[in-house]
């Protein structure tokens, strides 16, 4: 439904296009009733306009600070028709149609490099936001505009239908609360950024209300860079950053993000795991009877990058685990959703090693965020699932149930390895990973290396590739090396050369449909 405007309250401070919007509104029979400069303007183009110090009976003061402060106004913008009549007629308000306001410039002035506290506190507008979100607040009688670039649309449906339409009162309700709450946002951030001095903070101790600063790091990825880390104002329950750090050095930018990998990993098994990240990639994962079990078999995967690696647990860690691991490496962090005093004592051993703690919950991040330039790339949390029932037989041969467990194990660490990823694995622990090639025929030479190095035999084991393989050079490589099963998005073109290549070797290959691209 349309509801129709008859008055309309004008208030900005970006005066661009308002005379002209004015003007017609005035031309479609609407009264126009604005605040002093505002008013001005319009009065000096020839329209006839009201004031809201007439209307009100009381004058703009203290330099403009309280000028629409008023249940005249208030009341004009959030009484509900058909409910409020009554009590609007009872105090003589008159109720507005459409609200035009734009905020003081507060992010123009903070960014001019002379701009003082001062001269920034008094562009905190305190008015405009109130009445913007009693408009907002209202939008099924009223109509908020909060961008010249908005006028054209609203001018249209206002001359051909007398009003703006329910599903545009909508949309530009919620375009007002946004741009309420990015205002907001710059006020929080450059006051949180404001030192008593003046001077401004690199890492501010709040940014935009939205996050929390945890701490400032000593340094960023390397040590000529500068870092802090902040937390969501509500963290995802379980996920990294809501740890206890219970021992250890600080935590370095670096710890933090090899964590956060190492615990996603580890999150997404159900039996008793470990896993095992050295410069966020996993390095050796495997599940146990137990957490101690676990780090043994991840460990011995690779146990060169394993040194100064981040150790995750999915289960409490245990007096027995924490011996395996201080008895026999350096490992920067360890991380379990609980760890016993048993666990503690022996880890203070080795004072140096940062054990966290996660409190229980199975939250989610759900968006990933990557800076570009001056820009940002989000994308939904890479949450995706696999089901066995989703796995497509494309050989002759079909896996074997053990096949299939070590299939599906693999597939769940490939998803944490950087692009080209290549895992092999083998009774529920990987044997050889190969990350972060540019070619995935790098990666599976690197991750047999490791297997090599590793003592591990490959004859029979399994292989999960992250993305599809484009030439059957991969399997033929493969099949040399003795894998007997392939997991695999499958999807490249030349599917049909791949699936022959596997039948050819007898290998058992599945497609999953999906790919798990990281980098
Ligand atoms: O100083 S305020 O916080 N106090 C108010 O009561 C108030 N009412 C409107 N700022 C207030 N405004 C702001 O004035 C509006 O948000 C708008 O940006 C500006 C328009 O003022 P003028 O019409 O005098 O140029």
């Amino acid at each position: 439904m349309t509801h129709i405007v008859r008055r309309a309250l004008l208030s900005v401070s970006d005066k661009a296009g308002v005379v002209d919007l004015a003007r017609r509104l005035a031309a479609a029979g609407i009264e126009l009733v604005s605040t002093g400069g505002t008013c001005r303007a319009l009065r000096e183009a020839g329209l006839a306009v009201r004031e809201v110090a007439e209307l009100t009976g009381f004058p703009e003061i203290m330099d403009g600070r309280v000028k629409t402060l008023h249940p005249l106004i208030h009341g004009g913008l959030l009484g509900r028709r058909g409910v409020d009549d009554a009590v609007m007629a009872a105090h003589g308000i008159g109720a507005f149609d459409l609200l035009v306001l734009n905020l003081y410039p507060f992010e123009a002035t903070v960014a001019r490099p002379d701009c003082t506290l001062d001269e920034a506190v008094e562009q905190i507008d305190i008015g405009g936001p109130a009445m913007l979100r009693a408009a907002a607040k209202n939008f099924r009688h009223l109509a908020v505009l909060t961008d010249p670039g908005q006028y054209a649309a609203a001018l249209g449906q206002i001359e051909a239908s007398g009003g703006v339409g329910d599903a545009d009162r909508f949309a530009l309700a919620v375009a007002a609360f946004n741009h309420v709450a990015n205002y907001d946002a710059a006020i929080s951030d450059y006051l949180s950024a404001i030192r008593p001095d003046g001077t401004r903070a690199a890492f501010p101790d709040q940014a935009n209300g939205r996050h929390v600063k945890v701490m400032d790091l000593r340094y960023g990825e390397n040590p000529h860079q500068q870092a802090a880390f902040y937390r969501d104002l509500r963290p995802a329950p379980g996920t990294l950053a809501t740890f206890r750090q219970l021992q250890g050095k600080e935590l370095s930018y670096n710890n933090l993000a090899d964590a956060d990998a190492a615990w996603e990993a580890v999150r997404g098994f159900q039996a008793p795991a470990c896993v095992i990240v050295k410069h966020a990639n996993p390095c050796g994962v495997a599940l146990g009877a137990g957490p101690a079990e676990a780090y043994e078999r991840a460990y011995a995967c690779d146990s060169t990058s394993a040194f100064g690696g981040i150790i995750a647990f999915n289960r409490p860690l245990d007096a027995a685990a924490a011996e395996a691991i201080v008895g026999r490496q350096f490992a920067e962090v360890i991380i379990a959703p609980a760890v016993g005093a048993d666990a503690l004592a022996v880890t203070a051993g080795k004072p140096n090693i940062r054990v966290l703690e996660i409190p229980p919950g199975d939250g989610r991040n759900t968006h990933e965020v990557k800076r570009i330039g001056s820009g940002l790339l989000i994308q939904t949390a890479d949450t995706h699932v696999l089901a066995r029932g989703d796995l497509k037989v494309v050989t002759r041969r079909a896996p074997t149930p053990a096949e299939l467990d070590d299939l599906m194990f693999a597939w769940e660490v490939a998803r944490y390895v950087k692009s080209n990823a290549i895992v092999y694995a083998a009774g529920q622990r990987t044997l050889g990973v190969g990350a972060g090639q540019m070619s995935r025929v790098d990666s599976a030479r690197i991750a047999a290396l490791k297997a090599a190095e590793a003592g591990f035999e490959l004859a029979g084991a399994v292989m999960a590739s992250d993305a599809f393989f484009p030439f059957r050079d991969g399997l033929d490589a493969a099949a040399e090396r003795g894998i007997a099963a392939v997991i695999q998005p499958g999807g490249s073109m030349r599917d049909a050369e791949v699936i022959a290549a596997a039948d050819a070797h007898g290998m058992a290959m599945v497609f999953t449909g999906v790919r798990h691209f990281r980098h």
